[in-house]
């Protein structure tokens, strides 16, 4: 059946090479350490690994700042450990893809573009000067990262485009030359057999000719968001079908991340399969759904019913349409679903983490998890000052909001470091937690971010052992998904219920039976009557889920002749 393939029926492992496990005690993960974690890895039962950006980097944002594309940053390891890493997971039956940061590079890289001939790699543009004769940026695009994407070079008194940090210089995708030359890193990697890749923003890749103003929606003039002249631009899948025709000639496969595209048509054009051009996008509805209107640290509070909408447009979009959805809650630039979206608190963390990946894991899509996420870890503590925060963009943000006052009494800074807690990308970034030794076992050294305090509970070893942990439900889950992949690969979606305020309900289905999967997304007991629309729970309907155990089924209750599902908390 061409309509079936190996990436649809995978679960993803996502790894954060900083902090998943150090081997050699200098407070830094490296792939040595991962090395290491390959039986675990196994154990888990996932099929690809893919690992963020290791390459050589001054590390400006985390490696997404890459200073030479076929080395690897030193503190962890080398290329010979790489290929060490992609044997071993083959060995292991793992898959293996590497993470491709191309929309920009790092200044590192660029500076020799300043005065020669790799100068119309990146995009440089005049100032424009006020009647006053003041110097301005070339537009009134906001960085994503705060501030202007504009930043003033005074050898050549002209501005480069950096959409993220300033350190971040954008690629110029209207130059061949620069083209070709991504091409040749793609081959470059594939030819050490990498499977596949994950693109970095690779829809903002194109920009609207002449690079004009965006809309002033914001108080800030000079600083506004300027997504619809990046997003989607007008040579986006000409470049997309280009890196295809590499990835097709090694079979390799690419998931690509593209934030801000919300219209079906857009994503549709990037991931029908007759296309040509990515296997599935990263689409962010879901992870958007609290950020308020003015950037991602506002908070919006959100219901039910809108997440259900969102599932909703997703699965019957892609099932219908001949495209493909990638699963996720949780990356390295969200903080942990446990906390955002159910309950951290010590009592519900647990099942919270077990919902969370059965309302995920059962829905039509490739699934992808990120490390931590296997074994339920949660947000920070609310104690952590600001100086345990390491990303450049919670101190962007916090400096913008504060400016260079002493204001740490303030209540505005109270206010900022709440939202800072909420939404802040280290959040997902603390060490893995290994077992319950001094730094959870991630370290025998000083680690590079703290350890969240909560290891002794939550540790992989002490889950490994305990048939009732989420590590062992995540381990039945991906097994179920795989053994029953009609329903929950290929099967039909359908929402059952849609206006309870505490169960979210769907419903997947195909010629091998139906399976109903119920999630109590509140920290409280519930009950829920199962709608007439499900009709009758027979036979074929092999299972009824819920979230305590995949095995067991919720206690179906009848009362004056309606079934009534009684879930705890
Ligand atoms: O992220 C791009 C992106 O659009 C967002 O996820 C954004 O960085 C984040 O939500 C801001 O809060 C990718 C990488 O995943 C991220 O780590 C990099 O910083 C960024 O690109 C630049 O390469």
């Amino acid at each position: 059946d061409p309509k079936r393939s190996w990436w649809k029926e995978a679960s993803v492992y996502q790894i954060y090479p900083a902090s998943f496990y150090d081997s050699d005690g200098d407070g830094f993960g490296d792939i040595r350490g991962i090395i290491g974690k390959l039986d675990y890895l196994k154990n888990l039962g996932v099929d690809v690994v893919w690992l963020c950006p290791v390459y050589e980097s001054p590390q400006n944002d985390m490696g997404y700042d890459i200073s030479n594309y076929r080395e690897v940053h030193k503190p962890y390891g080398t290329v010979q450990d790489l290929e060490d890493l992609i044997e071993g997971l083959h060995h292991r039956e793992i898959k293996i893809i590497m993470d491709l940061v191309v929309n920009h590079t790092s200044d590192k890289e660029s500076r020799k573009s300043k005065t020669n001939s790799f100068r119309d790699w990146y995009i440089w543009r005049p100032p424009r000067i006020d009647s006053c004769g003041r110097r301005h940026p070339p537009n009134n695009w906001a960085s994503i990262f705060g501030g202007s994407a504009w930043a003033y070079d005074v050898t050549t008194d002209e501005y480069y485009l950096h959409l993220f940090h300033n350190s971040q210089p954008d690629l110029n995708w209207e130059n061949e030359d620069c083209v070709s030359a991504v091409h040749d890193i793609l081959k470059f990697w594939l030819n050490k057999h990498v499977d596949g890749f994950r693109m970095d923003v690779i829809n903002l890749i194109s920009k609207t000719v002449g690079l004009p103003d965006a809309p002033v929606t914001l108080l800030d003039s000079a600083h506004q968001p300027a997504w619809m002249h990046y997003a989607h631009g007008p040579r986006l899948h000409e470049h997309l079908r280009g890196l295809r025709s590499i990835l097709d000639k090694y079979n390799a496969f690419a998931v690509g991340e593209m934030p801000w595209v919300k219209e079906p048509e857009h994503v549709l054009k990037a991931v029908q399969g007759s296309r040509n051009e990515l296997n599935m996008i990263f689409q962010f509805d879901i992870v958007d759904i609290d950020i308020g209107p003015t950037g991602k640290f506002t908070k919006l509070p959100w219901s039910l019913c809108d997440l259900r909408a969102i599932v909703e447009k997703w699965q019957k979009l892609m099932t219908q349409n001949d495209g493909w959805n990638a699963l996720f809650l949780e990356n390295h630039d969200q903080p942990r679903s446990v906390s955002r979206f159910a309950s951290d608190k010590p009592e519900f963390r647990v099942y919270s983490a077990k919902m969370l990946a059965t309302f995920l894991s059962f829905q039509a899509g490739t699934l992808y998890l990120f490390q931590g996420q296997d074994i339920g870890m949660v947000n920070v503590p609310k104690d952590w000052s600001l100086d345990e925060f390491k990303d450049v963009e919670t101190k962007n943000f916090v400096e913008d909001f504060m400016g260079s006052t002493s204001a740490s009494q303030s209540l505005l800074f109270a206010e900022t470091m709440d939202q800072v807690r909420a939404k802040a990308r280290d959040n997902s970034r603390t060490p893995f937690q290994w077992d319950s030794s001094a730094n959870a076992g991630f370290t025998s050294g000083s680690p590079w971010m703290r350890v969240n305090d909560d290891y002794k509970v939550c540790n992989a070893k002490s889950q490994l052992e305990d048939p009732n942990s989420v590590f062992s439900y995540w381990q039945k889950i991906l097994r179920l998904r795989r053994k029953l992949k009609n329903i929950f690969v290929y099967g039909d979606f359908e929402l059952v219920d849609r206006s309870d305020n505490h169960i979210f309900a769907y419903q997947r289905s195909s010629t091998d039976g139906r399976a109903i999967v119920l999630c109590n997304f509140a920290a409280c007991a519930t009950s829920w009557e199962m709608p007439s629309e499900v009709g009758d729970i027979c036979e074929l309907d092999r299972i009824v889920l819920h979230n305590y155990s995949i095995t067991s089924m919720p206690r179906i209750i009848h009362t004056h002749g309606k079934r009534v599902v009684e879930f705890l908390p």
